[in-house]
């Protein structure tokens, strides 16, 4: 089968399920949201990682119907999640999806017509380029109180013109950075700045990837307001949110 007709057939089948990592607070260490995940279960091949068949489906302009997916299944999924108002949902978004206003259109027809109690973060990350962003659509998002979060910032080559040009809310640091935390002088200086940076212009920040305590102490100590990580908690069926949740707390 090709690899189009092969996620067409996985999205009829019901083979893609979302998971789901906890965000925690760094200084009250409750869970304050989460990013959705998506994975895939073919059983023709068994279990394909995104880092594989998100960029294919990127490829083949798939990316949008697998992140209309997304959304809707998160929408019926909304119960499974704390109603707090500040509660996060983060979903990673392509910037082809910012297009033409079909992500608008997806989200009216999908989460704003739900009339979800948690607040929506839309993840973009630097590995896709500025020019396929629509920034119309930024300055409509923010309106409708969506907030933007870039992924894997420091990773891309355009970190300094996406700070300007989509007015982020959230900064997610990479997890190469908190990697490099007490092991390597020269990123985790790059780490140290990106914070400045980030708290400067008021921008939240989210580090992830934090996998041990002394990494979690150090981002807690320079103001990183929100972890994610294996420390926590591994992705996880949502399903299996609600009493993970429970035994956290
Ligand atoms: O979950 P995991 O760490 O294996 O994800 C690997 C990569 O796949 C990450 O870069 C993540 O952003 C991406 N990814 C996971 N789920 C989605 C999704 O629903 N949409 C998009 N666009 N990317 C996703
Ligand atoms: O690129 P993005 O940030 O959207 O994807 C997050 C990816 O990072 C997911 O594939 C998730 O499984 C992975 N991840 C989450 N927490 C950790 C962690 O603590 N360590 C490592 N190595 N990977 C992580
Ligand atoms: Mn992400
Ligand atoms: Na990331």
């Amino acid at each position: 089968m090709s690899f189009t007709r092969e996620i067409n057939y996985g999205l009829a089948a019901g083979e893609f399920e979302l998971f789901c990592q906890p965000l925690i607070d760094a200084k009250k260490q409750d869970c304050v949201g989460v990013e959705i995940l998506l994975r895939w279960n073919n059983p023709r091949q068994g279990w394909i990682a995104p880092d594989i068949f998100i960029p294919l489906a990127e490829e083949h302009n798939l990316i949008v119907p697998l992140t209309r997916y997304v959304l809707i299944e998160t929408v019926s999924h909304l119960a499974m999640f704390p109603t707090a108002s500040g509660f996060h949902i983060g979903i990673n978004v392509a910037a082809k999806h910012f297009r033409d206003g079909v992500l608008l259109h997806d989200l009216n027809s999908v989460w704003f017509s739900a009339e979800p109690a948690q607040q929506l973060v839309i993840e973009l990350t630097e590995r896709d380029t500025l020019l396929e962003m629509d920034y119309n659509i930024v300055e409509a998002l923010h309106q409708k109180g969506v907030k933007l979060a870039i992924d894997d910032f420091g990773t891309g080559n355009s970190s300094l013109s996406w700070l300007e040009k989509l007015n982020p809310e959230v900064l997610k640091i990479d997890k190469s950075f908190t990697a490099a935390i007490g092991t390597d002088a020269v990123n985790s200086t790059v780490t140290d700045i990106i914070i400045a940076l980030a708290q400067r212009l008021n921008i939240e920040l989210v580090a992830e990837g934090v996998e041990t305590c002394d990494q979690a102490k150090h981002l807690r100590l320079h103001g990183v307001e929100i972890l994610q990580g294996f420390l926590y908690a591994r992705p996880m069926p949502l399903r299996d949110f609600p009493q993970w949740l429970a035994e956290s707390s």
